[in-house]
């Protein structure tokens, strides 16, 4: 097919190589903070110059978990817009992919400033009432305002593509391109809330108090779609990417975009998950806002399927026999199928952990320790990171007109696996002590050698073994991500699945936005209006702040 030799527009190449790199870059600083911490925690060192450890802990989870995913999924999301619609980008969405990136940097460069002249130790969820200096949150509002920028460079060129091809169905790239930035929007309107309107005005002394149960509230509103913001663009890799890696097709078109909508509308009413053990909020609402927390695992246990079947189905094709034949068929050592798979792989513990924390009586267990931590190490630092080194293997190359060597497979797999070894140790350390009761963000201690502390000091020392051999696999991606740069120059293949014959046609209803949004909507208003309403009136609320 002559469209798949087609290469990328320079300037579109420019806008997806800016994203990346800078990507890369936040990982590799946040990776030095995490090592360092790691190495507190567990006992191996002190950190000079006064440098605090809630300070890295702040930098480390602002740089990995906000900024890295933040410009990588706006980089890809940006090549694949590209890529499926047209072939290169609508001059405004690039203008407007650009101005976005000029505002997220600002803003990351004002952040991390003030991250290390210790003015903004206030962690990633910066709650109230830890004050950070106000130019911190005006950071926050430049990425947030950025981001914004790129989503609605990202409708534009999804809309004129809709006007000017009679409204056919969209790419299924674009789709999902269009659901995850569609629900970023959503959610972020809570943190812009909070950050405007809380935040500002109360870090620049305009107001004495804040409401800290409201603020943490907006937070939370935005907080669990975060989370999804990082998944849906690997999912996006699982659906649309991996089956034409292996060689197979996509089980159904309609299936992943019905997948795709329920996230988007059960990804935001939820947030009380994360505030079950707080007061201010009636048990009522909590109760509701689980219920709804466990509609959104339904897409994922969709997307499981829809995995299985294409590995099932392509494994069938080349003959393969019995129930797990089809894993002898898969491509083992091809590095932009390994690193993903494995994302995949440990997504099933890590869905098993989301759970649990989502049900009342265990999260009491779990909640504030390191099992939290043990869990979203595994979510988005495993699973998402992993396949997101997975698309860089043949995405740098694509953009730039190179070409993916044997060795890189190699050198990819390498890092794949020695961050599978690292996580191993320290997520699973995590979960282990968590639930023996060690708590999350808290830096060395004995607790003057209390014998629970005494109990979990062997962990935190395999945590800090753990986050040593994770600081080796990061320092493995960047030299893989230098070594993607100077590749030789050819093509490498922008890989896009196609929907297997017998899959069924695609209803027009996924594209009715209207609808989505309304229902959306109206999930978010009864989820939140009455607990809002009560936390507003619940007087003595205010804190002054620290
Ligand atoms: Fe979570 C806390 C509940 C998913 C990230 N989560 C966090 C925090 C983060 C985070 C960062 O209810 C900490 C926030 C903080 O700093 O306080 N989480 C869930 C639930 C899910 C879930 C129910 N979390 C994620 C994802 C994340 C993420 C995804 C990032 C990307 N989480 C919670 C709760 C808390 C929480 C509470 C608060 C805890 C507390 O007390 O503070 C679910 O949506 C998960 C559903 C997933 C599945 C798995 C499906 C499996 C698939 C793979 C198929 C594999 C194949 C390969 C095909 C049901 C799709 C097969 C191969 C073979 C060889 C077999
Ligand atoms: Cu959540």
């Amino acid at each position: 097919m002559t469209n798949d030799i087609q290469r990328f527009d320079r300037r579109d190449s420019a806008l997806v190589l800016a994203h990346i790199l800078f990507a890369f870059l936040a990982l590799l600083l946040g990776g030095v903070a995490g090592v360092l911490q790691g190495l507190v925690r567990g006992g191996a060192i002190k950190l000079p110059y006064e440098i605090g450890y809630y300070q890295l802990l702040t930098a480390h989870g602002v740089l990995m978990a906000l900024i890295f995913t933040t410009y990588f999924i706006i980089g890809f999301l940006y090549s694949g817009i590209a890529k499926t619609m047209g072939g290169h980008l609508l001059p405004i969405a690039r203008s407007l992919g650009w101005l976005g990136y000029g505002l997220m940097t600002a803003g990351t460069a004002l952040a991390t400033v003030l991250i290390l002249l210790n003015k903004a130790t206030v962690l990633y969820t910066f709650y109230a009432p830890m004050k950070a200096s106000p130019w911190f949150y005006v950071a926050l509002v430049l990425v947030v305002v950025g981001s914004w920028m790129s989503g609605f460079g990202i409708f534009t060129h999804y809309r004129y593509w809709k006007r000017t091809h009679n409204g056919r169905l969209s790419p299924l790239f674009a789709f999902m391109a269009v659901v995850t930035m569609l629900m970023w929007l959503i959610a972020t309107i809570g943190v812009a809330i909070e950050v405007l309107f809380m935040l500002i005005p109360w870090s620049f002394g305009w107001v004495e108090t804040v409401n800290v149960e409201l603020s943490r509230t907006l937070f939370w509103y935005f907080g669990h779609p975060l989370v999804y913001f990082w998944l849906l663009p690997a999912y996006i890799c699982w659906y649309v990417i991996i089956p034409k890696i292996i060689g197979g097709k996509m089980f159904s078109d309609a299936l992943a975009r019905l997948a795709f909508v329920m996230l988007l509308l059960f990804s935001i009413p939820v947030g009380f998950h994360h505030q079950l053990m707080e007061p201010g909020i009636s048990s009522v609402w909590k109760y509701v806002q689980v219920v709804l927390t466990f509609m959104v695992v339904v897409p994922s246990l969709m997307t499981a399927f829809s995995l299985f079947a294409t590995f099932e189905l392509h494994g069938g094709s080349l003959g393969a026999k019995g129930l797990f034949g089809w894993l002898k068929k898969l491509p083992w050592g091809d590095v932009r199928f390994f690193a993903p798979f494995m994302g995949m792989l440990i997504f099933i513990p890590a869905g098993a952990g989301g759970l649990i924390n989502a049900s009342n009586q265990m999260n009491m267990v779990v909640h504030n320790t390191l099992w939290v931590t043990g869990h979203f190490h595994l979510t988005v630092a495993t699973s998402v990171a992993l396949t997101f080194f997975g698309v860089t293997y043949w995405l740098i190359p694509a953009v730039t007109g190179r070409v993916l060597t044997p060795l890189m497979h190699k050198l990819g797999i390498a890092q794949t696996i020695v961050w599978l070894v690292g996580m191993f140790f320290m997520s699973g350390s995590m979960h282990t002590v968590g639930l023996l009761g060690s708590p999350r963000r808290t830096a060395y201690t004995t607790y003057q050698d209390h014998p629970d502390a005494i109990l979990w000091m062997p962990y935190h020392v395999v945590m800090a073994i753990g986050g040593t051999i994770l600081f080796v696999g990061v320092l493995m991606i960047i030299f893989n991500v230098v070594m993607l740069l100077r590749a030789p120059k050819g093509y490498t293949e922008y890989p896009i699945a196609e929907v297997r014959d017998a899959a069924e046609t695609t209803p027009a209803i996924f594209e009715r936005w209207s609808v989505w949004v309304g229902v959306l909507v109206v999930l978010i208003l009864v989820a939140y209006t009455v607990p809002v309403m009560e936390l507003l009136n619940n007087p003595g609320a205010g804190a002054k702040g620290m």
